[in-house]
């Protein structure tokens, strides 16, 4: 980058899901803006990232996977991934090294065919691989598609990606600083506050109820007078019986929830917080097009 200029631009993170698209993004910033699960379907939104560098500014953009739709939110969380890879300024297109390149081509299909923009593939997750796999791996992907870069990294261990953020930056053309410069995201808290609660739903329950639950923050009010900030919010689930577990014997569910969120709202904000949860039923709300544009999908 030269040293009068000054580069920007956009860059979308794409992939199937549960690549590490989100993960990636939090190592890129240094500090955890999205959430992450072991979970398909974590991400739900485009949510930007602002990486400031000497002479230039890049805005990451975390996606949800791409998969097979099922539901009317799968569907929307496609549209919502296949929107965010138009008007951007290069692809990082994300797959895992314990993946074959076979189950990536019909996500290849989906995004790339036809593109201008410059593709980088990033193959992730090199810690799970021996290094003579991840070679073959390099060598088939770039038979696949004009790829701008191959690049290995692990985003979980950090390791290659400063290296990766390094290359695209070269690909970036001159541009004006889109963000000030002290921001890591454009998203309001209490979007980043709903999505921490839903993270630890996400880690926390299984089968259909990670896919079942929405969040919603109700009230948010800071208390300087005795340096706390109180939220309170809902989350809703689509029948009675999701309910019931999410709340668990005794409260004990909803209260691990309560207590994992509130740590990390309360390092997220820098603030102590007092945290409330309700948990509400919005009947088969993933369904329902009002209230998915309600919740934000
Ligand atoms: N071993 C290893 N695990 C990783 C790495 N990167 C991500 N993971 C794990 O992979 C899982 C999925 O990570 P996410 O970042 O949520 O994946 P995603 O692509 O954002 O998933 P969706 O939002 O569902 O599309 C999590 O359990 C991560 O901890 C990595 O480099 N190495
Ligand atoms: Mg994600």
């Amino acid at each position: 980058m030269s040293e009068k200029s000054f580069h920007s631009g956009f860059v979308a993170i794409v992939g199937r899901p549960n690549v590490g698209k989100s993960t990636l993004l939090n190592a890129i910033l240094g500090e955890k803006i999205v959430i992450t699960s072991d979970k398909p379907q974590t991400t739900r939104n485009r949510i930007q990232g602002i990486h400031n560098v000497p002479g230039g500014q890049i805005i990451f953009i975390d996606t949800p996977g791409i998969h097979r739709p099922k539901s009317r939110l799968n569907r929307s969380l496609n549209d919502t991934a296949i929107e965010a890879t138009k008007g951007v300024d290069a692809l990082l297109f994300l797959v895992e090294a314990t993946a074959s390149p076979s189950a990536e081509t019909e996500v290849m299909t989906e995004l790339l065919s036809g593109i201008t923009t410059p593709v980088f593939l990033l193959i992730n997750k090199v810690d799970l691989v021996e290094k003579s796999r991840l070679l073959k791996l390099m060598e088939t992907y770039s038979t696949l598609f004009d790829f701008r870069e191959i690049i290995p990294v692990s985003a979980q261990k950090g390791e290659g990606v400063e290296k990766m953020v390094e290359l695209v930056c070269r690909f970036l053309p001159e541009g004006p600083q889109y963000f000030p410069d002290d921001i890591l995201t454009d998203l309001p808290e209490r979007f980043v506050v709903e999505e921490l609660i839903r993270e630890k739903l996400f880690r926390l329950t299984h089968d259909e109820i990670p896919y079942s639950v929405a969040v919603r923050v109700e009230s948010f009010k800071e208390r300087p007078e005795n340096g706390i900030i109180a939220i309170a919010a809902s989350i809703f689930v689509e029948r009675d019986s999701q309910k019931g577990i999410i709340i668990g014997k005794r409260g004990e569910m909803l209260k691990r929830v309560g207590t994992a969120a509130r740590k990390e709202i309360e390092s997220f904000l820098a603030e102590k917080v007092y945290l409330e949860l309700f948990v509400k039923v919005s009947k088969d709300w993933s369904e329902n097009p009002k209230k998915l544009k309600e919740f934000g999908y």
